[in-house]
């Protein structure tokens, strides 16, 4: 990569979008009001798996302000991915939008437009559900035992959601019988919920054409409008999606969600807008959450150090439909082989349904579970061995050209350079080696040191071709407007992809703007996941501009009769290379009177990605009160290879933000579902225990640009679902290193602690 100076990229500029957002200006789809418009409620089963038997909704109809009710019998029988995702091409369609049968507590069984969320409400109660309880299965060895009660008809049987994922490279038993040490153990997760800041929304409204208009809360809005035109049987162009500033979506807003499609349906059948927003419990409820699972790993090292065999059974618990379950299953599993080399790899996976809510895609993928033991069972290793931590870590991370999880070489490896650049930062030697790990203000404190590493990709999906679309128009006043189908979640992506603009084309960051979220206007678009639209859109979006600058340039050369190679374009203005005095501006070149055909003023770019990865390392910091088995992480250096930062507040923002949604999963988060009846037991945010900013730790955040990826625009890559991942098993291991107690689960609680305390002092 050639040395250059930027001007925009890499700086933290003012973001474009911040004043709206904190001045509650900027419209959410929560915001938007319309004549006439109508709200809707859906009823929710008591009941874990039934057949609805009689549904009764004459009370609710004649109840005055109602003005729809649908039920199963009202809406077109078409069974649906819950996901249209690429990443599900293996998945199965086994969602109604309204069945005849319930298969977890919470699942919508009918849906009522009133003339306010009020009246909707006390509607739901009049609608009389009557059902035949069926067995139900609320865990995954019951889902897998011969004799459970099948859930779905469709798929591969057995309660699988697709068939078994197997990997087999190189020879796992000669693996094992090289092996000095061999250890073996069982992790398990619970079931974390993204909990962004906008309850899921949406707003439908029909015109006289018979067109859809759908604003919604979505990351994947050309997915949206696939899955509507799909189930109601309409043309592309009858379905126009569109989506403004969004409250987070962490992944679970990819999904085409039930009370989507019965929004649309409710307006469709009263010929008024209707709005349908999730009360906080129902994000809970109807939401998606990383998939709960259970891993058994066995891996083999030698007296060095080297893994030489690593063998793995891995099963995601699904809840009641596929959604994600393909995409994370592929994923979890393929990134199992990697992280830390390993020549010899045997691994099972699966999927399974169980009554209980819907798992779906959750930042971090599938690679949240499976790196949280690989992580500590590397730990466990190097302990046996008599080796540092981080040592063990150098010795086995991965490196460039090692076989990726996408099974394509690596490109732009810099784990390496995260864990000794980090090792060096967090002081780790002089911190492990501190022989007094109390605290002085209370003995019962113990501090300790950890480390977790990770990587990630973006676009990196097997067997999957992505593509990134970027549209760049000139107005006639020089000002520029940047075409994208990419969401903005939140996390400051359009900033980035308008420095990206601005840096390339040859203009402040200030006349670039981003027109995005319209599935009317913008390019087609993939949806913002998996961590790539500054890696994927942003790179469309440089080819797009590269273009334009270059028909500037050309046209600039005919009028100073000057050679194009000659000229610089910078900040809008065209300047002659040797003679400053020469120059014109981009309207003098460009401007309407100028006779420019419109095409020249316009730009398109399209980027097919090869796969990329991002790395880190996280050293973590935790008191532990062995009186109270509360664990308090105290600082944590995320130490993050990006490649190239186009924003580094932005990313920085990113990772903070990911370590406290990882502090959350290890510590505190878990939405319990009672596994005798599937009932939900801690729907919201009062019994639900997310992190507070008073749990927040001292964070430092390092990003390095250690392996820059050509793929990206200047080497960037991604960052978004990276900081979630290192920080889980980097507290676990801290905590073994406080009190000496292992553990192979998340959330490790108070209660955990003080067990593990006691079972420790009666060895
Ligand atoms: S879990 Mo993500 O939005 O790829």
């Amino acid at each position: 990569m050639t040395k250059q100076d930027f001007r925009i990229v890499g700086k933290s500029v003012k973001r474009a979008d911040v004043i709206e957002k904190v001045t509650g200006e900027g419209k959410y789809t929560g915001d938007y009001h319309m004549p006439g418009m109508l709200y809707g409620k859906i009823k929710r089963a008591e009941i874990a798996h039934a057949k609805i038997t009689r549904i009764d909704v004459s009370r609710a109809l004649a109840y005055p302000g109602v003005k729809a009710v649908l039920t199963h019998r009202d809406v077109p029988r078409v069974l649906h991915y819950g996901s249209p995702h690429p990443r599900s091409a293996s998945c199965t369609k086994d969602q109604y939008i309204l069945d005849d049968r319930v298969r977890f507590w919470g699942e919508g069984v009918a849906a009522v437009a009133a003339i306010s969320e009020e009246v909707a409400d006390e509607a739901l109660d009049l609608i009389d559900v009557e059902h035949e309880p069926l067995p139900g299965v609320y865990d995954i060895d019951t889902a897998q035992a011969p004799d459970a009660p099948q859930l779905h008809d469709v798929g591969p049987g057995g309660n699988l959601v697709i068939p078994p994922v197997r990997i087999e490279r190189g020879d796992v038993e000669r693996g094992f019988a090289e092996a000095d040490l061999i250890l073996e153990g069982e992790f398990e997760g619970g079931r974390p919920v993204p909990t962004y800041m906008e309850p899921n929304v949406c707003v439908a409204d029909w015109d006289g054409s018979n067109k859809l208009t759908f604003w919604t809360s979505t990351q994947t809005s050309f997915m949206v409008r696939g899955a509507l035109a799909e189930v109601l049987g309409l043309p592309l162009n009858k379905v126009r999606v569109l989506v403004d500033h969004m409250g987070g979506g962490f992944g679970a807003k990819q999904d085409l969600f039930q009370h989507e499609f019965l929004c649309a349906l409710l307006a469709k059948q009263c010929r008024r807008p209707v709005k349908m927003e999730f009360t906080r419990r129902e994000t809970f409820i109807a939401g998606r959450s990383r998939h709960p699972f259970r891993m058994w790993l066995k891996q083999g090292f030698r007296k060095d150090g080297t893994l030489v065999a690593r063998d793995m059974k891995i099963i995601f618990e699904s809840g009641a439909y596929g959604s994600h379950s393909p995409g994370v299953t592929n994923v979890g599993t393929a990134s199992a082989t990697s992280l830390y080399r390993c020549e010899n790899v045997r691994l099972d996976g699966r999927a399974v349904y169980t009554n209980t809510p819907i798992s779906g895609a959750y930042r971090g993928y599938g690679v949240v579970q499976t790196y949280y033991a690989l992580d500590i069972q590397m730990d466990e290793a190097a302990e046996r061995l008599g080796i540092d931590p981080v040592e063990m870590r150098l010795k086995n991370a991965v490196r460039e050209g090692d076989i990726a999880p996408s099974g394509h070489p690596i490109v732009g490896c810099g784990l390496e350079a995260c864990i000794s650049h980090g090792a060096d930062a967090f002081d780790w030697a002089g911190k492990r080696n501190n022989p007094n790990r109390s605290d002085p203000r209370n003995p019962a404190i113990r501090k300790g040191w950890g480390i977790g590493c990770e990587m990630h990709g973006s676009s990196a999906y097997p067997g999957i071709k992505e593509q990134g679309n970027a549209t760049v128009k000139m107005n006639e006043d020089g000002s520029v407007t940047l075409l994208t189908g990419a969401a903005g979640l939140g996390t400051g992506a359009h900033t980035a992809l308008a420095q990206i603009v601005a840096e390339e084309l040859g203009v402040t960051f200030e006349s670039v703007s981003v027109v995005h979220g319209d599935t009317d206007v913008v390019p087609w678009d993939i949806g913002a996941f998996a961590s790539h639209t500054t890696y994927l859109v942003g790179s469309a979006a440089k080819i797009a501009a590269a273009e334009l600058r270059e028909r500037v340039l050309a046209r600039a050369a005919e009028l100073l009769q000057e050679s194009a190679e000659n000229l610089g374009l910078v900040d809008g203005i065209i300047t002659v290379r040797g003679n400053p005095g020469q120059s014109i501006t981009l309207v003098e070149a460009m401007g309407p009177t100028r006779g420019v055909p419109s095409e020249h003023l316009i730009a398109s770019g399209s980027y097919t990605p090869t796969k990329s990865y991002s790395f880190a390392a996280h050293f973590v910091e935790v008191a532990v009160d062995t009186e109270t088995g509360i664990i308090e992480c105290r600082k944590v250096m995320p130490v993050h290879d990006v490649g190239k930062v186009i924003h580094p507040i932005a990313a920085q923002g990113q990772i903070e933000g990911g370590i406290q949604q990882g502090i959350g999963h290890t510590l505190t988060e878990d939405y319990v579902i009672d596994r005798t009846n599937g009932r939900s037991l801690n729907a919201g945010l009062v019994d639900y225990k997310m992190p507070l900013s008073m749990d927040m730790p001292d964070i430092e955040t390092i990003i390095l640009e250690a392996a820059p990826d050509p793929g990206g625009p200047w080497g960037a890559k991604g960052v978004g679902e990276d900081p979630i991942i290192a920080i889980g098993p980097a507290i676990c291991n801290a905590v073994h290193d406080a009190i000496g107690v292992r553990f192979h689960h998340y959330p490790i609680t108070p209660e955990d602690v003080l067990k593990g305390l006691k079972a420790r002092r009666e060895q």
